[in-house]
């Protein structure tokens, strides 16, 4: 034991930041014998002090797992597997590609991407796809998770960004957390508001159809029906107008549109809302009160919000509810969409969703098109002004046939998917599947061609967090086998289509210079970093590399050398009232209620929710393969309110199928009073390589916001029936005697 734990001492601890979650916590790694052996919380880091969740305690055990994929591997057409050099698989991907592209034209491929990409390997992805391939089908995981912030920020500041820090948390008054359940999945986030709480004179609001561990520590739990977020936040509005709680002089010099959204607000009373919702009326009216009544209030939100088919109003409902009280650039204020990947932001700025190009550019705006193509150095009319599609319509476009080819990196889709049948059917009608992931997946099932990637701690970049900060992240041992950074991958099919000079990078520090020179004045500005100052300390941009006017020393354009004054960042966006719209003004946008998209029936009476745990991560690639993390872990589970089971004669503790109209999986029952009595709850974690009788997303259906695209993973009809083991067995039994 002591010697085994000596091996375990670290010869050197490097600063990195976690791989987990948008908080994007600082850590601190220990390498032994080019091995990383352990994880501990940086203190300097201003995302978390020192603190850390589990998740990352759990690292090392998973990344050195003997499963990794350490070569390229080619599926033949008779299903047996061969290991072929990077030099062919290059080959035969970049042939792929063009004779794809000959073919079907460029709207014939897609790349399906992730969140947990650094920017470096977000950035390749995009420049080769729509500056040199000329599609925009390139989506990514964000949209099943962030896109309807994205369009509520878009639509309502006229740009993307969350313009709040969390040093926020530390001056509010009020802090409404909506739609997330922030103690298990952005927990030192929560770790924060608990301090905060500890004042007397700071509430706390939840908004959640469960009593989650967050819903726990509140003031007050608003126990809604899912769904009814809109019904919600429209009575909040009319309290805060009938109180006067609303701030007039910000609504007539920053704002538009404030009279419309009033107005719809008032079609619909508090005690009709408290019905929709299955809250007293009372309820809605204390949050009201206590959010309006604070001197600075913020409201942070994540999935229970965004995945849904009305995602992009009910970002514009909470967006309104602070530009109604004022609540924006100012500390302790704001509207805070908490990220759920590490570099789902970084994602964002790089240009990661289909419609998206770097620098918060659209590919629909002449102009953007215009920078970027010149930029990139590719001839005017490269970059199509077509959105590409998003990622439920890719999946729907596979299934049918006019997208042939599919890239994959950093996803597990077979597994994360909504209506995972659709998603299966599409992956196999594809002509040409590359999965590039660090493990065997389900969805590397489907590939004709598997990629092994370098994973975290194996190659180095940058990655963005919820409050805009950009921290490095170190390589600290090399690569397993033959592994390989997702930026050199994707730059080197782009070398071997012709285009040397454009994707010649060594190193991700030459793709980050080029990269930042695209956000040069724009939102996003990040031209005042580098790898250097990222070194010394990650910061939050904008962050011009010329200081703003008024704080240049006179007479010279003031580019600072490194340790000169340097630009310090932007804790804070919008403290001026000036919004990134035409007019500069913030717009209000009416959100009248609508109901789920699919409704509950005789045949399935109740609505699935789906969601985390604290102690797994997404499809368990990583921390399944922890023995500390899956400890106690029994396997999938479903909860059920004790009336809803006694109803469907379901006891705690057995095993049940839950059946939506698609499909169904099987999960240990749990039952409680901690659920609104219509919901049932279950984590998505256990796909196929981990539970053998269907999983979460076999049920879920993909229906998807108009605005934003992003699916609605929390509201299936389903109907919950016991499988009776006891009573198969007994059958069983039975018919052994008779032989
Ligand atoms: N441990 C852990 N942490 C994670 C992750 C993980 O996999 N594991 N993933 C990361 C990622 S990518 C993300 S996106 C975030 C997600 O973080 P969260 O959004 O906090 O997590 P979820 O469990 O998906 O959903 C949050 C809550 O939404 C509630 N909800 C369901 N329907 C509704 C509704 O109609 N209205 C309201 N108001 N609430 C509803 C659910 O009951 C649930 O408690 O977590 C990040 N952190
Ligand atoms: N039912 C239901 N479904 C959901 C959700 C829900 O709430 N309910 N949430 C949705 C949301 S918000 C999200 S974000 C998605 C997440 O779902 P996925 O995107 O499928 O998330 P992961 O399971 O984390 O998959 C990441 C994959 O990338 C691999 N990987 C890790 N590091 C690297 C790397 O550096 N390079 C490469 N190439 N691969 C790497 C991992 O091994 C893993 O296979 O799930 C969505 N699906
Ligand atoms: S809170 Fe998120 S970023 Fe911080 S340690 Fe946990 S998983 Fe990592
Ligand atoms: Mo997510």
């Amino acid at each position: 034991m002591a010697a085994d734990k000596k091996k375990k001492v670290p010869e050197r601890w490097v600063r990195s930041t976690c791989p987990y979650c948008g908080v994007g916590c600082g850590v601190e790694v220990g390498v032994r014998k080019g091995g990383i052996v352990q994880i501990r919380g940086d203190r300097s880091h201003p995302a978390n002090f020192g603190k850390l969740c589990p998740k990352p305690i759990g690292l090392p055990e998973a990344l050195r797992s003997p499963d990794r994929l350490t070569h390229p591997v080619r599926a033949k057409a008779n299903g047996a597997l061969e290991q072929i050099s990077w030099e062919d698989a290059l080959g035969e991907v970049a042939r792929r590609l063009a004779q794809t592209v000959e073919r079907y034209g460029p709207k014939g491929v897609a790349f399906y991407i992730s969140g947990q990409l650094l920017t470096e390997d977000y950035y390749a992805v995009n420049k080769l796809a729509k500056g040199f391939l000329g599609t925009n089908n390139v989506d990514s995981n964000s949209r099943l998770c962030m896109s309807s912030a994205v369009a509520g920020y878009v639509g309502a500041f006229g740009t993307d960004g969350p313009p709040t820090a969390y040093s926020d948390i530390g001056y509010a008054e009020c802090i409404l957390l909506w739609g997330s359940n922030t103690a298990e999945c952005h927990p030192v986030t929560f770790g924060r508001i608990k301090d905060r709480k500890k004042d007397p004179k700071v509430s706390l609001v939840v908004v959640d159809p469960r009593r989650t561990p967050t819903a726990e520590i509140a003031n007050l739990h608003l126990r809604i029906k899912p769904g009814t977020d809109l019904a919600l936040s429209n009575a909040m509005l009319r309290v805060l107008l009938e109180d006067s709680l609303i701030d007039r002089r910000f609504i007539e010099r920053n704002t538009n549109g404030f009279e419309e959204v009033a107005r719809v607000a008032r079609t619909q009373s508090v005690e009709q809302a408290a019905r929709v919702c299955g809250v007293p009326a009372e309820e809605i009216v204390r949050a009201a009160r206590l959010f309006g009544e604070a001197s600075a209030a913020m409201i942070l939100w994540t999935m229970g919000v965004n995945q849904s088919t009305v995602g992009t109003l009910k970002n514009r409902a909470i967006i309104n509810l602070c530009l109604a009280t004022g609540n924006v650039g100012k500390p302790g204020a704001g509207p805070f969409s908490l990220t759920g990947q590490p570099n789902a932001m970084g994602g964002r700025e790089t240009g990661g969703l289909s419609h998206l190009l770097p620098g918060y550019r659209s590919v629909e705006n002449p102009e953007h098109r215009r920078e970027v193509e010149q930029l990139w150095g590719v001839k005017p009319g490269s970059i199509s002004k077509e959105p590409g599609l998003s990622a439920t319509a890719l999946f729907k476009a596979l299934e049918e046939g006019s997208v042939k080819f599919l890239w994959v990196a950093a996803t597990n889709p077979a597994a994360s998917f909504p209506n995972l049948g659709r998603a299966r059917r599409a992956l196999e009608n594809a002509e040409f599947v590359v999965v590039q992931d660090a493990y065997t997946t389900e969805t590397t099932r489907f590939a004709d061609l598997v990629l092994p990637a370098a994973q975290w701690g194996e190659k180095r970049g940058t990655m963005t967090n919820s409050e805009r900060r950009v921290s490095l992240v170190e390589k600290l041992v090399e690569p397993v086998g033959e592994a390989r950074a997702d930026w050199k991958i994707f730059a080197g099919v782009g070398r071997r289509l012709g285009f040397e000079e454009r994707f010649a990078w060594e190193d991700p520090a030459e793709i980050y210079d080029e990269y930042k020179e695209l956000t040069r004045g724009r939102p996003t500005d990040v031209t005042g970093l580098s790898y250097e100052r990222l070194g010394r300390s990650p910061v939050q941009w904008p962050v011009p590399d010329a200081l703003p006017r008024d704080e240049r020393p006179s007479g010279r354009i003031f580019r600072p050398e490194p340790g000169e004054e340097e630009h310090p960042g932007t804790p804070r966006l919008y403290t001026d009232g000036d919004f990134n719209t035409p007019d500069g003004r913030a717009r209000f946008e009416p959100t009248p209620h609508a109901e789920l998209h699919e409704s509950v029936s005789a045949e399935y009476p109740l609505v699935l929710s789906t969601g985390r745990i604290k102690s797994q991560w997404h499809t368990m690639t990583r921390t399944g393969r922890s023995e500390k993390l899956t400890q106690g872990l029994e396997g999938p589970f479903v909860e059920v309110h004790r009336e809803a089971a006694r109803r469907a004669r379901l006891c705690n503790g057995e095993e049940a199928r839950v059946i939506s109209a698609r499909g169904s999986f099987v999960a240990q029952v749990i039952t409680t009073e901690e659920i609104e009595e219509g919901t049932v709850f279950a984590p998505f974690h256990w796909g196929d390589l981990w539970t053998k009788n269907g999983s979460v997303n076999d049920a879920t259906h993909d229906a998807a916001d108009p605005t934003s695209g992003q699916p609605e993973l929390k509201g299936a009809a389903v109907r919950v029936e016991p499988v009776r083991k006891r009573e198969d067995q007994s059958l069983n039994r039975t018919a052994g005697e008779v032989v």
